[in-house]
């Protein structure tokens, strides 16, 4: 029973680019092809910790392994025991500041940690957090996509079992909103759950006549109307919007949260496992939903967030958007529109043959 906590003996990082699933247009350009940082985290009692990031642009990727290597460097010798190391993360980086590539980094560190903990415990890491592993709700996850030309993946998504469909808008003008959220309303019946998402493409006072314009399509969610960081903006919209607003994954760790949810800026919070702190970050947060009854979802890394919404008291949508299936030894299974957290660990494997192929 009393075997000591597993130590840190090196950290690794590689870079792939791999070809995403599905293409996903937004407000901004296309995502087509996912650039990615695997986490390997070997320690003193043989076992190796993983976890992945989604780096966005092929542009940082080498300087963003080099930085998980060398915080990861700091850090040998020491147990693994997250909130500990979380706490010498954040004096480390203070003065720095951790927002961006280091925060990514930080957070990827601490998924890693905490798939060493279950690897270590054999058990998931659902079960470590104290719960168990169940399925959760998931919606399926789309570009800008329209109801005609897309026809096919949508159904098709609805056969899988998913309740939710989320859109991406703010690429065209208001009426091309319109148009789309129309046309996917009419496809997907009124029972589907649909979202859409504008992905920071909007100023308050354009996002306020948009929203009003898609109130009789019943949206679930506007995510993201305006610039992350403009936290009075969302409340301004939030303000006069019929439809409930969801933001998060964009904001950094939980003190991020603390001054979103107090400047009244989301009906519904989304963190991202990269951007709040890994798991160690997403518990707080959790804590911060659940104490102000906010609704919580996920965005991206669908494996781990299984996990940890299995614990969230006011879990509400996974977010299935498959940007690393191409590189897993076992990726993920939808089963009638749920998700449920494997182990051991986080349940994270590689494919060492399908990294070698992508590996830049
Ligand atoms: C998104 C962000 C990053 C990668 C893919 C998709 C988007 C979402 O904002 O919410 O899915
Ligand atoms: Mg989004």
């Amino acid at each position: 029973m009393s075997k000591s906590t597993p130590a840190i003996s090196s950290v690794k990082a590689r870079a792939v680019v791999t070809p995403m699933a599905r293409p996903v247009k937004n407000a901004f350009g296309v995502i087509d092809v996912a650039p990615l940082v695997l986490i390997d985290i070997e320690t003193d009692q043989g076992i190796t910790g993983h976890s992945y990031l989604f780096a966005y642009s092929k542009v940082t990727l080498k300087p963003f392994v080099h930085l998980v290597e060398e915080i990861g460097r700091d850090l040998i010798g020491k147990p693994v025991a997250p909130f500990e190391l979380m706490k010498l993360m954040d004096a480390r980086f203070r003065l720095l500041g951790w927002q961006g590539l280091v925060g990514m980094a930080v957070s990827g560190l601490d998924m890693a940690f905490w798939d060493i903990l279950g690897r270590a415990a054999s058990k998931p890491v659902v079960e470590l957090l104290g719960g168990s592993a169940r399925p959760i709700r998931c919606y399926d996850s789309y570009g800008a996509v329209e109801a005609d030309a897309d026809e096919k993946a949508l159904l098709r998504s609805l056969d899988q079992g998913f309740k939710g469909i989320k859109i991406k808008g703010g690429d065209g003008d208001a009426a091309n909103d319109e148009r789309r959220v129309k046309g996917l309303r009419r496809l997907l019946g009124p029972d589907v759950a649909l979202m859409l998402d504008f992905n920071q493409s909007l100023d308050p006072a354009e996002a306020k006549r948009r929203i009003a314009r898609l109130a009789p399509y019943d949206l679930t969610w506007i995510e993201e109307p305006v610039a992350q960081e403009n936290l009075s903006g969302h409340a301004e919209v939030r303000e006069t919007s019929e439809i409930p607003i969801q933001a998060g994954e964009n904001w950094w760790f939980p003190r991020g949260f603390a001054e979103a949810i107090a400047a009244g800026a989301s009906d519904f919070i989304m963190p991202d496992l990269m951007k709040v702190g890994g798991i160690t970050g997403w518990l707080n947060v959790a804590g911060q939903a659940d104490a102000a009854s906010i609704p919580m979802s996920s965005h991206i890394l669908p494996e781990a967030s299984a996990h940890v919404l299995a614990v969230t008291p006011t879990a509400h949508w996974l977010e299935m958007l498959d940007c690393a299936g191409a590189i897993l030894a076992d990726p993920i299974k939808i089963a009638d529109g749920t998700l449920t957290a494997r182990g051991p660990g986080l349940g994270l494997e590689w494919n060492e043959t399908a990294i070698a192929k992508y590996l830049v």
